[in-house]
């Protein structure tokens, strides 16, 4: 069946990112039959997307990549349900290792091939830097080179999810949280080939043409992916400045250290977020998701949100703490709170997992944000509508396809496989579900 307008659509894990661009774009062409779905309401306490800030700029991994997120920096820019929430302080991309001033050299010879060399600048020197960017002028940052982007900068990333939220209920989409917006199984043909809806925890029994499941990094302990995604965490740690400090910070770019990490400029309650870089952490159980024949190992969240005290290993308060003595010396003895994690899924090569699952027409997955999906807030749900109206783009179908078996997720493309929190010493928690 055709969807039209009047089509029912169930978009789980419409609280998050990607869930709730996909009901954006359907409700804004005309479709009046939307549920959105969520353990949380919008924007959702566990969704990575839920935090201070998130990175802006251009990826230009692939020719997917780069279309998708030129076109989400002319949204951040011009869409007025975005562009408050777009703080264009520039970016700079610094390293001071060999093998990642290559890869910086290489992707300025990418930007020049895509016709965007204009939009950046080459930093070959400290003080060349340094005079981009005068808050890392007591960092010791000999031998670094850098790339400063123009375009580029942060997100007030929870802030747009609840904006995009705010459009929601203006276009009358309807909404279950908690155990009734939880998903539970999906409603089945005879011959189990198709899906016509699904159940909620709370027994809630919900028919509709399309179900997409867009659950972030939940969605491989709620169906079966076939080991096409590995939910792992990254932590974050904030810092609070006094209105002094702020000053000295305010319009800083985000300064992103393949080797060390990255922090943002102060919100405006003088909150600095500082990150580490590194693999991610896993943290697999035993589970048997929807569709899997039997239980096996799946990396599960842990949500931040239904356990609040949890903080993370030990290990990343020292690379945390190495951030901040490289960009933030002068803060090197602050105090830390919030210590966090947050959650996202990776697929192998890195490109989102969003398609038909092949065993259940109607039912979509739309996940595998591999850590570098939130920019694509204002745009991807327009890609997932083409994709539920069968108009979706050769090169993104093909990349985003079904492709079990393909590589490790769990390695992704990153330096290492992730390490599974159980092996990790340190972490605050206080159950183990
Ligand atoms: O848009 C971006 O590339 C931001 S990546 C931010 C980050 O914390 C990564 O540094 C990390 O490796 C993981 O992918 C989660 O996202």
């Amino acid at each position: 069946m055709r969807l039209d307008i009047n089509s029912s659509i169930l978009i789980f894990g419409g609280s998050g990112t990607i869930g709730s661009s996909t009901a954006l774009h359907l409700a804004r062409k005309g479709y009046r039959n939307i549920r959105v779905l969520d353990v949380y309401p919008i924007p959702s306490a566990q969704s990575a997307g839920n935090d201070l800030n998130k990175i802006m700029g251009t990826s230009l991994r692939n020719p997917v990549d780069r279309q998708l997120s030129l076109e989400a920096e002319d949204a951040w820019s011009n869409d007025p349900t975005f562009s408050p929430y777009y703080h264009r302080s520039g970016r700079l991309d610094c390293c001071g290792s060999s093998d990642v001033i290559n890869d910086l050299r290489d992707t300025v010879a990418k930007l020049e091939n895509a016709g965007l060399g204009h939009t950046v600048e080459w930093l070959d020197t400290d003080a060349q830097i340094i005079q981009r960017v005068p808050q890392l002028a007591s960092s010791n940052i000999q031998g670094w080179k850098g790339i400063f982007f123009e375009r580029g900068g942060w997100l007030a990333a929870a802030k747009a999810i609840d904006s995009v939220g705010s459009e929601l209920m203006r276009h009358g989409v309807q909404f279950s949280f908690g155990d009734s917006g939880t998903f539970q199984s999906l409603i089945l043909s005879d011959d189990g080939k198709t899906c016509s809806g699904a159940v909620t925890k709370d027994g809630t029994r919900y028919l509709a043409d399309r179900v997409v499941l867009a659950s972030g990094a939940w969605t491989p302990s709620l169906v079966d992916l076939e080991d096409q995604c590995c939910s792992k965490a990254w932590v974050y740690a904030h810092m609070q400045l006094t209105p002094e400090e702020v000053k000295e910070y305010v319009d800083c770019p985000v300064v992103y250290n393949e080797d060390i990490g990255f922090f943002f400029e102060p919100n405006e309650d003088g909150i600095i977020k500082v990150c580490d870089e590194f693999p991610g952490f896993a943290r697999y159980k035993m589970h048997q998701p929807f569709g899997a024949s039997k239980p096996t190992l799946v990396s599960i969240p842990r949500s931040h949100a239904r356990h609040p005290t949890d903080t993370y290993p030990d290990a990343s308060e020292i690379t945390i703490r190495k951030a901040i003595a490289a960009f933030l010396p002068n803060f090197k003895d602050k105090e830390l709170f919030n210590r966090a994690m947050c959650w996202c899924a990776d697929t192998a090569d890195a490109n989102l997992l969003v398609c038909e699952h092949p065993r259940w027409k109607g039912c979509f997955v739309a996940t595998g944000d591999s850590g570098h999906s939130f920019k694509l807030l204002p745009i991807i749900g327009i890609h997932i509508v083409e994709l539920l109206e069968g108009t979706l783009q050769e090169d993104l179908r093909e990349a985003w396809r079904w492709r079990p078996g393909s590589g490790d997720a769990r390695k992704s493309r990153r330096a290492a496989r992730a390490k599974d929190l159980a092996d990790l010493p340190g972490w605050k928690h206080d159950s183990v579900d």
